[in-house]
């Protein structure tokens, strides 16, 4: 097969139509999230456990200010794992979009992870991480309606989430120790606490000076109004699969123009 020049320009056509979306058809209901995660917190302060999240209709809540912290919410403060949690989120809403993004994230770190969501069914956004080092911290939303998303339209409507440090909480469900705290001691030793729910950060000094598992030397640095966490949202089309199929075959032309080009003339 010979590529004339109107084949050429045809085929380039054809890509450049499948990868700007031109022409496919009516949009999705569903939109693809991309959730990007900063750890803000300066220099050597508080590290994070993986960001577990929930796009979902309002009706998952996690734990409450001034209760005793259930086992979801245990789940996440005291190891991070969150299997609790995930399997509690399934329960109360099993049509959530649900996931973890990312491992340990540091100070200064970033990272991001993209979710297919209808934004007219899971409205809302939950979440919930481990701060570390500690033995029973975390970051989340008390109210399960407190971050609307997507407005009745389905656009999105909330763009950043940004923590301070006297948003983080203490899960109440662990006793403060250094020597059995996640990230600087061992986190298999634990005292029951037998407390609630409530906003701590000062106990971050406690553990400065201590070595932590990322090779630091760790330093709270932590006041009030320290920003400490960024969530931010951008929405896109997720494309069709007519257009998939259309992006494959204009990628394949690229590839094939490509090695016609390195004949020699
Ligand atoms: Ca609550
Ligand atoms: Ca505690």
């Amino acid at each position: 097969m010979s590529l004339t020049r109107p084949t050429l320009s045809r085929l380039t056509s054809v890509a450049a139509a499948a990868a700007f979306g031109i022409g496919t058809a009516a949009a999705a209901t569903s939109v693809n999230v991309t959730v990007k995660i900063e750890n803000l917190a300066p220099t050597n302060s508080v590290s994070y456990a993986p960001l577990h999240v929930g796009f979902h209709n309002g009706s998952f809540d996690a734990f409450d200010l001034g209760m005793a912290a259930g086992a979801g919410i245990v789940s996440v403060a005291e190891g991070g794992a969150g299997g609790q949690w995930q399997a509690d989120f399934m329960a109360a809403d099993p049509t959530a979009v649900r996931g973890t993004i990312g491992g340990l994230l540091q100070p200064g770190g970033m990272q991001s992870m993209s979710f297919v969501v209808d934004p007219l069914v899971n409205r809302y956004f939950t979440f919930a991480s481990m701060v570390v080092p500690s033995n029973d911290f975390f970051i989340g939303n008390d109210l399960p309606t407190e971050y609307m998303l997507f407005n009745g339209a389905g656009q999105l409507q909330t763009s950043t989430i940004t923590l301070r440090a006297n948003q983080i909480w203490d899960a109440g469900s662990e006793v403060f120790d250094p020597a059995a705290a996640a990230f600087v001691g061992n986190n298999g030793l634990r005292s029951d606490q037998n407390s609630v729910v409530a906003f701590n950060f000062a106990e971050f000094f406690g553990y400065n000076g201590l070595g932590t598992g990322a090779g630091y030397t760790f330093d709270s640095q932590l006041n009030a109004g320290t920003d400490v966490y960024r969530i931010s949202f951008t929405a896109a089309p997720v494309p069709e699969p007519e257009s998939y199929a259309l992006m494959l075959a204009g990628l394949g032309s690229i590839g094939l123009l490509a090695r016609h080009r390195r004949r020699p003339a």
